[in-house]
């Protein structure tokens, strides 16, 4: 069995799911036993609002519907319908954790770290090098 040691050098953040209406999701989520924080954030350069639940000690479900016209996750829900949108990891570097992984062939979304959901620098690697999976990696500011 894996031992059950937490690794801060990158841990699970949060599992985002993209929703059409924040409210009738947050209210399913909540039925599971999950309690969501009262503050939604708008990241405006996202295109998002958010609102986020803890699971444990580190991780989070974060909900992420649509804000203003365009943005990826309007377009995710129109191509895919609702579900899980992306893996975020905590990391203590984003800049040079991203510059790592380009060196190991992984693509990253944007050229520079930007502003993400709770005062975090945030940047993306691609699904097409990830096997299928969005990853975000974010480092608190
Ligand atoms: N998970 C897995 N695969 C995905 C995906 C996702 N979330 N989004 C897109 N893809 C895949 C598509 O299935 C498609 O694959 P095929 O070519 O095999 O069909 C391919 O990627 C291209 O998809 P697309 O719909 O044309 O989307 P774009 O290329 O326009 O955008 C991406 C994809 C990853 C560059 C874009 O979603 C992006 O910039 N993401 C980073 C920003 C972000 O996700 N913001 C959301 C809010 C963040 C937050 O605040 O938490």
């Amino acid at each position: 069995m894996l031992p059950n040691t937490f690794n801060k050098d990158c841990y699970l953040d949060h599992v985002a799911i993209a929703v059409n209406d924040l409210d009738g999701a947050q209210k399913k989520w909540e039925a599971l036993g999950l309690t969501f924080s009262s503050e939604r954030e708008v990241v405006e350069s996202q295109f998002v609002t958010t609102a986020f639940a803890p699971l444990d000690q580190h991780a989070h479900l974060e909900l992420l519907c649509p804000y203003g016209d365009g943005g990826a996750i309007k377009k995710f829900l129109e191509k895919n319908g609702e579900g899980i949108h992306h893996l975020c990891f905590k990391v203590p570097d984003v800049k040079k954790k991203m510059e790592e992984l380009k060196a190991q062939g992984f693509r990253s979304v944007y050229e520079e770290a930007t502003a993400g959901a709770n005062n975090c620098l945030v940047n993306f690697i691609h699904p097409k090098s990830t096997g299928g999976v969005l990853v975000e990696i974010s480092q608190t500011l």
